[in-house]
């Protein structure tokens, strides 16, 4: 019998090409976010692999209502869920603490914090009903350390390194796995989302460097998430090789 993943977040970057890791491996697939339009796609072109199942789920991970309602009413055969990818999550704005938008904040700690708080709070007593299940945190380098105008964006991702930990031992005699991932840079929608839109502003992050792909931490999910049972990554910082910490970066330009 296939296995079962949910991503949040899978219209875009991480998530979409973790989607398509899992697909091509056989997974029976669960795409959340925002954008129909962009699940369908996906979900068409998943099912395209063949020999799997794909339900798309439309909703935002800010809204705590919508989140359990959508999971508590999901088909029996959906419920079984084996990995659960809380990935759905962005950066807005780069300012300094003085001058930052209070609406920004709100944005990022609801979707980064409280989104992944709610999806896990849905997900995770179907996994201990279950007695196994293995939550995936993206975190980033940023929870790790900080960087100038990061602040907000930091701080909520520092969160999810710190709820990792907490999850992995409150979850341990339920024999789940709780594995965070911190990426460094990678060229996804990220920048595009953090300076709303600005095409230019956005390639300018990636100047000079090689950044990671989206596929490159797909294939680290899917290596963290196919280990033996006994076997749990608890944390996984990956940057480009032209990346040591969030500030320290070698560009060639
Ligand atoms: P993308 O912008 O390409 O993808 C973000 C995904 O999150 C989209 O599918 C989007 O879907 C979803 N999302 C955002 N807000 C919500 C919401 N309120 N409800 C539901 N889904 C939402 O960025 P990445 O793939 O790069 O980012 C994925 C994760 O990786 C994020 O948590 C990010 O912080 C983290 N990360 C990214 C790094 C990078 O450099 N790219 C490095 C380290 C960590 P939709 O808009 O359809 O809702
Ligand atoms: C994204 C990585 O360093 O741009 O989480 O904040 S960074």
């Amino acid at each position: 019998m296939n296995k079962t993943i949910m991503i949040t977040g899978a219209t875009s970057g991480f998530g979409r090409a973790t989607a398509i890791k899992f697909a091509k491996n056989g997974y029976n697939i669960m795409i959340t976010g925002r954008r129909t339009d962009r699940l369908n796609k996906l979900k068409n072109e998943l099912i395209a692999f063949g020999k799997i199942k794909v339900l798309s789920l439309t909703f935002d991970v800010r809204n705590r209502d919508e989140v359990a309602s959508v999971i508590m009413n999901l088909p029996e055969e959906w419920k079984t869920i084996d990995i659960l990818v809380n990935n759905a999550g962005l950066a807005v704005g780069l300012e300094h603490i003085d001058n930052g938008f209070i609406d920004d904040w709100e944005r990022m700690i609801d979707t980064n914090v409280k989104g992944l708080l709610y999806v896990t709070r849905a997900v995770a007593p179907l996994m201990v009903t279950r007695g196994q299940g293995h939550i995936i945190n993206i975190g980033s380098i940023a929870g790790k350390d900080v960087y100038e105008n990061g602040n907000v964006y930091c701080a909520t991702k520092s969160a999810v390194d710190s709820l990792s930990k907490s999850m992995r031992i409150d979850l341990l005699k339920n024999n789940i796995k709780v594995t965070q991932i911190a990426p460094g840079m990678a060229e996804t929608e990220f920048s595009l989302v953090r300076f709303k839109g600005d095409e230019e502003k956005a390639k300018t992050v990636y100047k000079g460097i090689e950044a990671l792909k989206e596929e490159d931490i797909a294939e680290a999910i899917y290596y963290c998430a196919t280990l033996p049972t006994h076997v749990c990554i608890n944390d996984l910082v990956i940057t480009p090789t032209a990346q040591a910490g969030v500030n320290h970066n070698y560009r060639k330009v």
